[in-house]
């Protein structure tokens, strides 16, 4: 763990004399308006980490603030949260970078393969939580902080530095994305992280925290939890589902939260067809499993992969979906996989056995 996620002091008694909110606000002073971008697919983590930076910048500094989002928002979950929290997010192909404009990044960091946006975009600030290391030389203003569960705990803790007022549609969002990053076992979290939910809840919309809690589902989603249980291998402690075809990129992680709490394994693997890409999703049970750096050197030059201890996610690039080249891609996927986590080469052990399967059909 690198020694620069020591946590601050929440009152700005750490070691800098200014806290970092200032810090953070003083660097914007000249620019005429602030655009902030996050990952591709933004999850709640993101979603609320924007929503409470532009609240900052827009309270304090009185600078318009533009929120934006690369790719699709597809979970059901997240897209609650979009259109119950009202936010407006400008798909970010669509921004062209002007001169005197800062672009914060949050919950990801830069070169590490999670944006589709032009990399000259004039980067002030970066602001995270994640293990994969980006590229951040040049950047002024950087925090990072691999201990935190949520960016949105690091974001809460600017502004409860600056003593804003917090509406509850934003608490309402931080408390969703710190929620979320902290819902799996073991628990990643940090007392930042605890001393944000403490402050965010009695703020928040409880109402509206509820609906987006449980959204509700299209049939496709269900689909694909079949198609996930019927395709499902045990090796010793490692389970991969693979799903040829995923109706939304994000499944390929509720798979995998899913499957992961099968009391027989360590790891889980969901592995999904999405377009042109083998979507990946990973998950460890063990501590200092270092799953993110598990994954990039399984995928290794088929592709991207990162993400923290327990979690991690990745894609593979596909120059063909035909079912052969499928099948030789999963093939080495999982052979790599077996090697990595130290497992011998055997023959995969179904979750639901095949007669299970059709006794139920026929049932
Ligand atoms: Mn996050």
């Amino acid at each position: 763990m690198a020694p620069q996620s020591a946590e601050p002091g929440l009152n700005g008694n750490g070691k800098h004399t200014t806290r970092r909110s200032d810090r953070f606000l003083e660097g914007l002073r000249d620019a005429a308006s602030v655009t902030l971008v996050s990952h591709v697919h933004p999850d709640p983590d993101s979603l609320g980490s924007m929503m409470g930076l532009a609240h900052l910048i827009e309270t304090r500094l009185e600078k318009p603030t533009l929120m934006t989002r690369d790719g699709l928002i597809s979970r059901a979950e997240n897209r609650a949260m979009v259109e119950l929290l009202n936010l407006e997010l400008c798909p970010v192909e669509r921004v062209s970078w002007h001169g005197g404009e800062a672009v914060v990044m949050v919950d990801s960091q830069p070169n590490t393969g999670r944006h589709t946006f032009d990399p000259t975009a004039p980067l002030y600030a970066v602001i995270d939580h994640h293990d994969t290391p980006g590229d951040l030389e040049g950047v002024p203003f950087v925090d990072v902080r691999h201990t935190l569960g949520a960016t949105c705990s690091l974001v809460t803790s600017y502004l409860m530095e600056q003593a804003l007022d917090i509406p509850p549609c934003l608490a309402t969002g931080l408390l969703y994305g710190i929620e979320t990053e902290l819902s799996g076992y073991p628990r990643e979290a940090s007392n930042l992280d605890d001393q944000a939910l403490i402050f965010l809840y009695p703020r928040a919309d409880k109402d509206l925290l509820a609906r987006i809690r449980n959204a509700r589902l299209p049939q496709s989603h269900f689909g694909c939890i079949l198609q996930a249980l019927q395709s499902s291998f045990i090796y010793d402690r490692l389970i991969i589902s693979w799903v040829n075809d995923l109706p939304q990129p994000e499944l390929a992680a509720e798979v995998v939260d899913f499957l992961f709490r099968f009391e027989e394994i360590d790891w889980a693997v969901c592995a999904g067809v999405y377009q042109d890409k083998l979507i990946l999703s990973v998950r460890a049970a063990v501590e200092g499993a270092r799953a993110g750096e598990m994954l990039r050197m399984v995928v290794g030059k088929l592709g991207r992969a990162g993400g923290h201890d327990r979690r991690a996610g990745g894609t593979i690039y596909l120059p063909s979906t035909s079912t052969s080249a499928l099948e030789q891609i999963q093939g080495e996927l999982r052979r790599r996989l077996l090697r990595a986590l130290n497992i011998d080469e055997c023959r995969g052990q179904r979750l639901v056995s095949r007669r299970e399967m059709l006794q139920n059909i026929q049932a």
